[in-house]
């Protein structure tokens, strides 16, 4: 089985960007430091111990899973806006919006004995009419723990974003994206992909955040896992990469409900968040 081309932490949004167009996935290496790991491990933990085991083949059975990453821990903002994946993001999905945006967030436990899922591609979500002229994603998975082919690494078809629909593979096209803790395997959202078999007695832990096209309906509604009291004492930057801002000239305009003339009409997300005093806005405050 080769291997999925592995980039330097140092690299550039152009190599990676190349690298996508061509394999449709890439790897990363040793891009978050040993404190970062820890700190977002021991934030998570909490959510994934009271969190149930999935309940089909496509979550898994002996996998959790929990989101609102944004909203639940702090690294992981971070992690999704972090400038060379969020530089490559946008220069890969440049070509089919003006803008890029946060589309699903996700921690993903890969217990003891689970199976492999079954390979898919995750454009799937918005069905099967959307032209493959439009590429719909720039996805990361971080590595929280050691990627290894034998406890769950992520299972990828280097190539398969150019394929017909219904090519199958055959298992020596198939390659385990291993790498270490503190790598991120990158790819589109047209390759061919799935979670790995885990025959280790141990947790394959990744974090997976996605981008789309600033025009497409996120996967993870990020106004409801991430709502504005919460999202108020987020960076700006941040929201209104989580959609708190318009997408073009007019996407995602609020009005306000209540009694004539109380409101705001046609208003730019943003204006949710603009305060008179500081003295109102409690210390989370932008
Ligand atoms: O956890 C993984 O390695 C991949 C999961 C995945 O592709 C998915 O759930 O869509
Ligand atoms: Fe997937």
């Amino acid at each position: 089985m080769s291997d999925l081309l592995h980039l330097p932490a140092n690299t550039t949004p152009d190599a990676i960007c190349d690298a996508i167009a061509e394999h449709g996935g890439v790897i990363i290496d040793d891009l978050l430091d040993i404190e970062t790991l820890t700190t977002l491990e021991a934030e998570l933990r909490p959510y994934l111990e009271a969190c149930a085991s999935g309940t089909n083949a496509f979550a898994g059975f002996r996998t959790k899973r929990i989101g609102a990453l944004i909203a639940r821990s702090p690294t992981s903002r971070r992690l999704a806006t972090h400038p060379l994946v969020t530089s490559a993001s946008s220069q890969y999905l440049a070509p089919y919006c003006d803008h890029h945006q946060l589309h699903f967030s996700q921690a993903v436990a890969i217990g003891q004995g689970e199976g492999a899922q079954m390979l898919h591609r995750d454009r799937g979500v918005w069905g099967s009419t959307l032209t493959r002229a439009v590429e719909t994603q720039f996805s990361t998975i971080w590595a929280l723990t050691d990627f290894t082919h034998e406890n769950g690494a992520t299972r990828i078809v280097p190539g398969s974003h150019r394929w017909e629909k219904d090519r199958q593979p055959t298992d020596d096209e198939i390659v385990s994206a291993e790498m270490r803790a503190g790598s991120v395997l990158l790819y589109n959202g047209t390759v061919l992909h799935g979670g790995g078999e885990n025959t280790t007695i141990h947790e394959r832990v990744g974090v997976l955040l996605h981008y789309t096209l600033n025009w497409l309906r996120q996967e993870e509604n990020q106004y409801l896992s991430c709502p504005p009291e919460i999202a108020k004492g987020l960076d700006p930057e941040l929201r209104a990469l989580m959609g708190y801002t318009l997408g073009g000239p007019v996407l995602g305009f609020y009005s306000t409900p209540g009694a004539p003339g109380q409101g705001v009409e046609l208003a730019p997300p943003e204006r949710l968040f603009e305060t008179t005093t500081t003295s109102d806005t409690g210390p989370d405050a932008i």
